[in-house]
């Protein structure tokens, strides 16, 4: 029975179920696995498979979600085969039995020699002659180790480059995060390291932080009790399914209104409205005026960029109107005045700038702020992601952000909360990033410097700003190594590195490493490859955007001999200590002591555990103070609801965690107060003005339901490559007559620093002069058109740029096998 594409398997009793949190998005949803023998095959009668379902008649609606894509056929590393099944799980709290288009097709993107997992890197590969080659793990330590010592004895470590994953879920994890941290900053005190989202080592939310508040503050249930939801620079459907479909949708339709009188009594209490803002008419709000009914959203449809001009006049107008909490700004809070004045903003102004008419802004501040028929403060609870994280100045639009909120006392109560909605699931533990938070590495590997540059879990190919150039300067320094590496035929390592190295020094070349499950657009310049494992063939903890830690347990084998990274990391700070202690340079091998890890268990250990216990992490590492008193049989014991961090305590064979912060005022500053930060309205940045002022379109860009990031799997997994071959560009129909373009045609988007091709879509509900491109795609990067500007912080504003569009052609096959039917759904 190879993959049953005619039915689905059902698991039989004894089938081996463990537990596993879905692996891409920030929600975390849970699934069970189920695994059993090839060979064998569960019954239809209850007592007969391992569900538990009786699937001699019809099942009851929803009573389990089950689709082809939910199954597969794997091998494990003793050769046998097993059928797995990998389905929601209904007791999880978070998704409640729900799946999405993404994790739905979990168990097909696990390994399997003919399936979506086919090109997976199943041994280390390295570049030689022309040609990438199989090798052994020990050539390839031995060749990564040799270079980074040569580079770290003569040119300190300020030379190795790392753009480096710092999240949870595929590619993360604590157990990953922390092994990959301790390598890179205690034991070679590299500060030329980027995250894999943003040119620097730095936070996505800066300001918040510094005001006293962390940006994952409350529970998705508080989405059940908000009075309304103000849902900004995000696209909650299509990118937190789950969250939104689960806890949103539920009080939009009413359904939480009992629950809601009975936790707040005396208030008053109707359905949650929902109040968008996103220069864009998204599929989320066309399905929100469906299920909630149109008079229950508001679209603020701003000018792209103009955030911090409407939070800003909003504040303003709460507080004319005496909408804000005095006595709460007084006791918990610093600064108010100032700030007021500094961010103060007539509404006509707002309106100016923002584009947004006079009265939906008064609908808002109403809805939002205004005390209810009852006399008490709305419950708002205010999400936020992608559009003003990669916005026009993160800094100042979260500082804008936030002083609305606290003066609207939105923080601290049940059903509000001023939160990320998050991109991955969270998995951070570090020891101290050792240098200056705002290296621009980007732009140093494009001046010259670094000489090593380690891609662990990353593809900056695909997602960075400004990406043309990084990817020509990077192709450019890496070729110049692989023409030394050609010479150095038949070399002994210590020669090939000698090679190398001449290159890197004297030459301006960039030795390039790509740990990751596939080869990616960076093998086209990488040296060496080292394969990784990811959750399912791992054990894996990481927290939800609700801070719920959960353990994704290990169910099979990694392709060939693919390690988890915190592993890899190990074998690599174990070789360079070899390299010094035979050396007899015995302080340089104390530094890369304490990797002697035998699983991941050891990792986590190490550093979620003992760091946290040591008060050793980072700020913000999130094992905190009682970090101790988790461990992976307990977190095996509390299932797929696991526990929200921090853990308060250890009772009754349970852990107890926490569902809000800040419900005691106790902000994270020094003095436990709150601070305001001025936010005055800056404009657009220079160069992003300079591309409007001669460029036509807006390009705005971002996520796609059915896609998962740069398609490291889906681009071997047909149903989506098939769907979306190309990057596509939403564009609106009678901008696109006028240029000649009809649905499925290839064009040109172009302006001063790059250009890309994209699958043009006509899109009625996009506005006249704007787009959306998908970001990230490996046949169409959005990011060559970014341009370099960065915040303060150096955070970037991606969804920010400007470009013409110029019809190419037509591909045949798109325009024949894709349908171009609107995304908005339609009553
Ligand atoms: P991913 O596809 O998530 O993109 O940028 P990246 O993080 O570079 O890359 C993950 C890589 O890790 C893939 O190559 C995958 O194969 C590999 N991988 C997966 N699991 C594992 C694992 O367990 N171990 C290892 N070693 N490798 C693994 C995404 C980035 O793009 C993000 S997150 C954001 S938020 C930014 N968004 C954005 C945008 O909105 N617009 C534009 N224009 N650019 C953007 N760039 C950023
Ligand atoms: P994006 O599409 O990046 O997604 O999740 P989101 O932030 O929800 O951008 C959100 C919105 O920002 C877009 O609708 C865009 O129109 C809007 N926007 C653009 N400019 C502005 C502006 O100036 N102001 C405002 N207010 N809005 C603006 C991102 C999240 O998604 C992340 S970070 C990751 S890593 C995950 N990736 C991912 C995926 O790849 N695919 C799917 N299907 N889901 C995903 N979930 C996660
Ligand atoms: Fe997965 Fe749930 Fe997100 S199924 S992609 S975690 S909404």
């Amino acid at each position: 029975m190879a993959t049953n594409k005619d039915r689905v398997a059902l698991p039989p009793p004894g089938a081996q179920k463990t537990n596993l949190v879905c692996h891409f998005c920030i929600v975390g949803c849970g699934y069970h696995v189920y695994k059993w023998p090839e060979s064998q095959e569960g019954g239809r009668a209850p007592e007969d498979n391992a569900l538990g379902l009786d699937f001699r008649q019809q099942l009851p609606p929803l009573a389990v979600t089950l689709t082809p894509a939910m199954q597969n056929t794997i091998t494990d590393q003793d050769g046998k085969r097993y059928n797995i099944m990998i389905v929601p799980d209904k007791q999880c709290q978070v998704n409640q039995g729900l799946s999405s288009t993404r994790g739905g097709q979990l168990a097909r993107v696990m390994y399997s020699p003919e399936g979506v997992g086919r090109e997976r890197l199943r041994s280390p590969r390295v570049y030689v002659g022309d040609q990438w080659v199989d090798t052994s793990w020990e050539d390839a330590l031995a060749l990564y180790a040799g270079v980074t010592k040569k580079i770290l004895d003569n040119d300190g470590p300020g030379a190795l480059a790392f753009d480096c994953f710092d999240h949870g879920g595929a590619g993360g994890g604590f157990e990953n995060t922390w092994g990959t941290g301790k390598l890179m900053f205690s034991a070679l005190k590299t500060p030329l390291v980027r995250i894999h989202n943003r040119p620097a080592y730095n936070s996505e939310c800066h300001a918040t932080r510094e005001m006293g508040i962390g940006e994952l503050n409350n529970s998705y249930a508080d989405a059940e009790l908000a009075d309304v939801i103000l849902a900004i620079g995000c696209n909650s459907y299509e990118t937190q399914t789950n969250y939104f479909l689960a806890h949103w949708l539920p009080n939009l339709q009413g359904q939480t209104v009992a629950q809601r009188k009975q936790r707040f009594p005396g208030e008053s209490v109707a359905p949650a409205k929902i109040i968008f803002v996103d220069p864009r008419r998204t599929p989320t709000i066309a399905i929100a005026e469906q299920a909630a009914g149109k008079d229950n959203v508001l679209h603020l449809d701003i000018e792209p960029g103009t955030d911090i001009a409407l939070f800003n006049g909003l504040l303003s107008y709460v507080v004319d109107q005496g909408w804000h909490d005095e006595a709460f700004i007084a006791a918990h809070t610093r600064d108010f005045e100032q700030v007021l004045q500094a961010n103060r903003m007539t509404l006509e102004d707002t309106s100016r700038i923002t584009g947004v008419p006079l009265d939906k802004l008064q609908r808002a501040a109403e809805w939002a702020y205004k005390p209810k028929a009852s006399g008490h403060r709305p419950r708002a609870m205010h999400a936020y992601e992608k559009g003003i994280i990669w916005g026009n100045d993160n800094y100042l639009i979260q500082s804008a952000l936030v002083d609305l909120v606290l003066a609207s006392h939105n923080v601290g109560r049940r059903g509000t909360g001023v939160v990320r909605m998050g991109g991955h699931q969270e998995g951070y533990t570090r020891p101290p990033y050792p240098g200056d938070s705002k290296i621009y590495v980007d732009q140093e590997i494009i001046q010259g410097k670094g000489m090593m540059y380690t891609a662990w879990g990353a593809n900056p190919f695909q997602t960075t700003l400004n990406a043309e150039q990084h990817r020509t300067v990077i192709l450019r320094r890496a070729n110049i190594v692989r023409e030394a590496m050609a010479s150095a035929r038949g070399g002994s390592t210590a020669q090939r590195v000698e090679a190398i190295y001449d290159a890197l020094k004297h030459k301006g070349g960039l030795f390039l490493v790509n740990i990751n499950l596939y080869p990616t657009k960076l093998a086209e310049a990488a040296h060496l490859m080292l394969p990784a494992a990811h959750p399912g063939e791992m054990n894996l903890t990481s927290m939800n955007g609700e801070r719920r830690l959960r353990l994704s347990e290990r169910f099979t084998d990694p392709p060939g001999s693919a390690k988890p990274d915190c592993l890899i990391a190990a074998a690599i700070a174990n070789s360079l200590r070899q390299l010094y202690a035979a050396e007899g340079k015995q302080d340089m091998a104390a530094r890369f002591a304490g990797f002697d890890w035998k699983s991941e268990e050891d990792a986590f250990n190490d550093g979620f555990r003992m760091a946290g216990q040591a008060g050793a992490g980072p700020i913000d590492s999130q094992g905190g103070a009682t970090g101790n008193l988790v461990t992976y049989q307990r977190l095996r014991a509390m299932g797929n609801n696991g526990v929200q961090l921090p853990v308060k305590e250890y009772r009754d064979g349970k852990l107890i965690g926490s569902e809000m912060l800040y419900s005691d005022y106790q902000f994270d500053t020094a003095d436990g107060k709150a601070q305001f930060k001025p936010a005055p309205w800056p404009g657009l940045p220079k160069p992003v003005a300079e591309q409007k002022q001669k460029y036509r379109f807006w390009i705005n860009n971002g996520r796609i339901n059915e896609v998962w990031q740069t398609l490291y799997h889906d681009q071997y997994n047909e149903f989506v490559r098939r769907r979306v071959p190309m990057a596509y560009l939403e564009i609106n129909p009678e901008d696109a007559h006028a240029l000649a373009i009809a649905s499925g045609d290839v064009v040109e988007v172009y302006n001063d620093y790059g250009s890309s091709f994209a699958l043009a879509y006509l899109e009625p509900d996009i506005k006249r002069n704007q787009t959306f491109m998908q970001f990230g795609h490996f046949n169409g990067v959005m990011g060559d058109l970014t341009t370099p500007w960065t915040d303060r912080n150096v955070v970037p504003y991606y969804k920010g740029t400007w470009a013409d569009l110029r019809r190419i052609g037509t591909v045949e096959e798109f325009k024949r096998n894709i349908s171009f039917k609107t995304r908005r759904f339609k009553a």
